[in-house]
């Protein structure tokens, strides 16, 4: 080969090397930029979407469903998630938008540990011009600092819990409450639309977080056998992770299933098997399945298209006669 011809090939070697470093590049999204609005004349499409979801956490059965219909979601149509866990932290939840904020996504999806103290970061994403979509639990700051919210109506889920123990205990009774995390829109309306809907006389003897997990469901159950043992005649969950945890030690006692009348929310995999071995007598559905619904309106807040503000998912409660037939179909 000739000294030219080796000087060509290198100098071509070069420029395809810069050339394909330059590509390959990672492309951050400058935080100028204005996400939101639609390209001159073009439609966004799930390609253009960067999607900001920072988990509250890992919490339940209930949250790993409503992760995964996310990250699958996302998967499929083809947008980018930046997904991240806070550990039922909402510092770390802040710190995650802030973050996203910084990379210029194109819209958040919050599902908030706690209902306050959202304000400051709201505004800033608000200043950056990125749309935040409220998903599954609620916050207390005005509607005007979101754009949207999806999820399920809690003080329903609450008032339908209610009005299993009246029919289930109809001539009154004392019952014990493992709420949520305190604090979460969750457990804030479930615990409302209870005592709303329940009969008075049906009396709540004591109510305390199980912080929705199975860990902590079951001391505080053990707790609660130990103080008013012979006193009660049921149990209301805030959600089935916790109803798992507390029939541990509910069997531990030695009580048997159908002494305790119990209901729980969620309808996971987990509550519908206490309900085929008899501990649940209902279970009130609350639908994780979140990802379709949250992507389609990200993209239409992307493309500046009217949107809904308040999309509230369609649910029922669930029966043991049916839990051994419908527990092959459940998703999660
Ligand atoms: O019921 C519980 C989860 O916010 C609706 O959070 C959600 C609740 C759900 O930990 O299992």
């Amino acid at each position: 080969m000739s000294k030219k011809l080796l000087f060509n090939l290198l100098a071509v070697l070069m420029l395809a090397s810069l050339v394909l470093s330059a590509c390959g590049a990672p492309t951050q999204p400058a935080a100028t930029q204005a996400p939101a609005q639609p390209a001159a004349g073009g439609q966004k499409t799930y390609a253009d979407m960067t999607l900001c979801y920072p988990q509250l956490g890992a919490e339940s059965d209930w949250r790993t469903a409503n992760t995964a219909s996310i990250k699958e979601t996302a998967d499929k149509v083809g947008a980018k998630l930046i997904f991240s866990d806070a550990q039922q932290k909402q510092e770390n939840q802040i710190s995650a938008i802030r973050s996203c904020i910084q990379q210029g996504v194109n819209v958040i999806a919050l599902p908030p540990v706690v209902e306050t103290g959202w304000d400051a970061v709201l505004q800033e994403a608000k200043d950056a011009n990125i749309p935040v979509i409220i998903v599954d639990r609620s916050v207390s700051a005005d509607a005007s600092m979101y754009s949207a919210h999806i999820g399920s109506d809690m003080e329903i889920e609450g008032k339908r819990s209610a009005e299993e123990f009246n029919k289930l205990l109809p001539n009154g009774g004392n019952i014990l409450e493992l709420s949520g995390t305190t604090g979460s829109g969750a457990a804030v309306g479930r615990a409302k639309g209870f005592r709303e809907a329940l009969n008075p006389n049906i009396k709540i003897l004591d109510s305390q977080t199980g912080n929705f997990t199975r860990a902590e469901g079951k001391p505080v159950m053990e707790a609660f056998l130990k103080k008013y043992a012979g006193q009660i005649d049921g149990v209301f969950f805030h959600n089935d992770d916790m109803a798992i945890g507390a029939v541990e030690a509910i069997k531990a006692a030695g009580i048997k299933p159908g002494d305790l009348k119990m209901v729980s929310i969620d309808g996971t995999r987990g509550g519908f098997q206490l309900m085929i071995d008899g501990w649940l007598q209902a279970d009130v559905e609350c639908n994780p399945l979140l990802g379709p619904q949250t992507m389609d309106l990200a993209l239409k807040l992307m493309n500046g298209e009217p949107i809904t503000k308040e999309v509230l998912t369609n649910e029922s409660v669930f029966y043991p006669d049916k839990a051994a037939e419908l527990l092959p179909t459940r998703q999660y």
